[in-house]
């Protein structure tokens, strides 16, 4: 269960780096450790927070067209699976599938959810792979010549820079026997409601942020004083983007490592980036790492998008 060592070493690294630079940055993956990942699935139920609802109601209203997308004998391959919940919605109507691929860089955790959808699906075979989306995933040669259908849902993509997004589009595109991609992205719209769901009246996303020194602070045994931080959401117009930042309340040294970093009042640390889409900007995203949006879904209020791709 516990094994931070190697985690920890790279995490001082990396936070360091991110802490010494200008602007301070702390990279986003760094929030889901246990506490952070609860957290998250609290946002996910907050009243602000639309895009898990309003993509689960979208995916089971469109289950039966998306359904078009699978191959007869298909494996369905999933990036960051976690839970797999909303995968459930898909493997309920696609009936043609053969395999269902979750594939996560948290190994017990997959093992524990692959152990239960094989329970409740056994006409599928449940193929477990442990890895990170972030880099080449290496697919089990079982699955040499089956027709894939790769699925990314919850805004996940929106995490990364278009470049990065792009290269990850462009990963999936070369795999084998690729037939389409379903994707989640999240849609550009008016800014307090996105403000307000990165910015909850309960709190849970100023804790969410906040967390993440909480981490550093036991991990690798940094001295931030949380009180003297706060939580900012700030939409960022010309990069089409919600940022997450800590802002310093005052001027400010904290110690990581024997390394002292220097704040001044109103400084902050920049800790994640939610980028928001159009359809026509996705599209031509999409198109530039050699896919095609075969068909878009959206709810009502347009706040959300379920993306089909194809070669
Ligand atoms: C998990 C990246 C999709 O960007 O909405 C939620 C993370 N951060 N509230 C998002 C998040 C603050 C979430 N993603």
């Amino acid at each position: 269960m516990d094994k931070p060592v190697i985690e920890d070493k790279t995490l001082y690294r990396e936070a360091l780096a991110g802490l010494q630079g200008s602007p301070k940055t702390l990279q986003s993956k760094w929030f889901y450790d246990r506490t952070g990942s609860d957290l998250f699935e609290q946002i996910t139920t907050l009243p602000e927070y639309y895009p898990t609802r309003t993509e689960t109601a979208i995916l089971r209203e469109q289950a039966g067209a998306l359904a078009a997308y699978v191959q007869p004998g298909a494996a369905l391959v999933e990036l960051g699976s976690g839970a797999s919940t909303k995968t459930r919605i898909l493997l309920d109507h696609f009936d043609r599938l053969s395999a269902y691929v979750p594939v996560d860089i948290s190994g017990d955790f997959l093992q524990q959810t692959a152990q239960g959808l094989a329970r409740d699906y056994p006409q599928f075979q449940i193929i477990p792979v442990e890895g990170d989306f972030m880099g080449e995933v290496s697919l089990p040669a079982a699955l040499g010549g089956v027709p894939k259908l790769a699925f990314f849902p919850g805004s996940t993509l929106g995490n990364l820079d278009p470049d990065a997004a792009t290269d990850l589009l462009a990963r999936v595109r070369r795999w084998d026997t690729i037939s389409a991609f379903i994707i989640g992205i999240d849609l550009v719209k008016d800014t307090d409601m996105l403000i307000a769901a990165y910015d909850d009246a309960a709190g849970v996303t100023a804790a969410f942020n906040l967390n993440i020194l909480k981490r550093l602070n036991r991990d690798i045994g940094a001295d931030f004083d949380l009180a003297q931080f706060v939580h900012a959401a700030r939409w960022n117009a010309a990069e089409s983007r919600i940022e997450m930042h800590l802002v310093s309340k005052i001027a400010q040294t904290v110690m990581i490592g024997g390394q002292q970093i220097r704040f001044a009042e109103g400084e902050s640390i920049h800790t994640e980036n939610c980028r928001k889409y159009t359809a026509d900007s996705f599209r031509a995203m999409a198109a530039k790492a050699g896919w095609q949006l075969d068909s878009f879904h959206t709810d009502k209020g347009r706040l959300f998008g379920v993306c089909a791709l194809v070669p």
